[in-house]
């Protein structure tokens, strides 16, 4: 099997590169990502040297390199993707670049090269917020945020492109990840490395907004099983079933790293701030797939290994992210 994985560099990405390869270690994989802030190299240094593994710096919106690319391989995997809610808001254009038609030029490839076939991963946020029940592949879609507004309209293209043209496309839906090498903009990993350095963690609104958390090697196997025993056209969401207010996932951080309530700064809201987000897997699941890990014992682990991994994580923080955090915080402090 011939993959091309967009967005290898990412946070889902790398670590579903290095889940494949572990456990198919026939399979090829070509790696394609513009390494944004986002992308890392040093999310896949144990892996770079595999011959089953190529790296290639490009963007998805650049047609002529994608033919190039995908004329070599049999699948798509698109990972590829603006993905941060809260830059969305002060910056959406490269949202609908990269989200929309990054996809449209993936889409257009698959076609041309009659790939067997083209998983695009998008995200629970397409369905908007749900106070009560949880959502279906059947509900409707709603999307609040320029950032879901985007990963919706992929979804709808990718829709038309197995309508219109038969191509085999699935789409998976998942809910929030956490687990190593997630940018530390994201709330878990940021909360993590501001309570290591006894820095405030600026908690959203009233902290009741509640996310399911899904170990990331959870979504990994999920997207394995869409891969393996997907049918073109469908969509199957992916939840941990791990629902927590971001008030009490932020006292557990705490609490396993041993620091002090005091921490937790309340801040304004986020604009548009989705209240809850909740999914039905059964779909998934008929095919054999359900999440193995534990949402206690895999937060322990992602705590340790942000501690463990202070290097990974302290220059991500000193470059980009103070110039983005300041202007994010005066926002939100607005
Ligand atoms: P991420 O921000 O960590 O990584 C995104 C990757 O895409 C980076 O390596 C970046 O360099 C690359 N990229 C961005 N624009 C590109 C372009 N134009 N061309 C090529 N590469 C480009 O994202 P993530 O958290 O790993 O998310 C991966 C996918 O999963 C996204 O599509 C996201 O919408 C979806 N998703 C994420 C979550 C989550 O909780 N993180 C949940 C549901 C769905
Ligand atoms: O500083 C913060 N304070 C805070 O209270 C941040 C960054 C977030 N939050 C809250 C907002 C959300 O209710 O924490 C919750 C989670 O926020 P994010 O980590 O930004 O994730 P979310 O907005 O839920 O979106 C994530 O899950 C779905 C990913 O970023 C998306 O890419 C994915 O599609």
């Amino acid at each position: 099997m011939k993959i091309l994985v967009t967005g290898g560099c990412g946070f889902i990405g790398s670590n579903f590169i290095r889940y494949i390869l572990k456990k198919y270690p026939s399979y090829k994989i070509i790696n394609l990502d513009k390494l944004t802030y986002a992308g890392n190299l040093e999310n896949l240094k144990d892996i770079e040297k595999n011959r089953n593994y190529k790296f290639i710096k490009g963007d998805i919106c650049n047609k002529e390199l994608v033919g190039k690319i995908a004329n070599n391989v049999d699948y798509i995997i698109n990972f590829a993707a603006e993905t941060h809610v809260d830059r969305s808001i002060l910056e959406a254009g490269s949202f609908i670049k990269t989200d929309v038609y990054g996809t449209h030029i993936l889409l257009e490839a698959a076609k041309k090269y009659h790939h067997k076939k083209y998983i695009q991963i998008s995200t629970d946020e397409v369905y908007g917020s749900i106070d009560k029940g949880s959502f279906t592949e059947e509900s409707r879609l709603k999307p609040n945020s320029p950032y879901s507004a985007s990963k919706t309209s992929a979804d709808l293209l990718c829709r038309s492109y197995f309508v219109t043209y038969g191509l085999p496309v699935m789409i998976t839906r998942s809910s929030n990840n956490y687990g190593p090498y997630q940018y530390p903009e994201k709330v878990i990993p940021l909360f993590i490395t501001n309570a290591i350095e006894n820095k405030p963690l600026p908690l959203y609104g009233d902290g009741k907004n509640v996310r399911d958390w899904l170990y990331v090697l959870d979504n990994c196997s999920g997207i394995d099983t869409v891969l393996h025993k997907g049918i073109a056209g469908e969509i199957y969401n992916i939840g941990g079933s791990n629902e927590i207010a971001n008030i009490g996932l932020t006292k557990t951080i705490l609490k396993i790293l041993n620091k002090p309530t005091s921490l937790i700064k309340p801040v304004a809201d986020r604009l548009g701030h989705d209240r809850r987000y909740s999914l039905k897997c059964n779909k998934l699941m008929k095919l054999g797939w359900k999440p193995k890990r534990k949402f206690e014992e895999t937060l322990r682990e992602t705590v340790e290994w942000y501690i463990d991994n202070k290097n990974w994580w302290k220059k991500l923080k000193d470059i980009d992210f103070n110039k983005y955090y300041k202007k994010q915080y005066k926002l939100s402090n607005e």
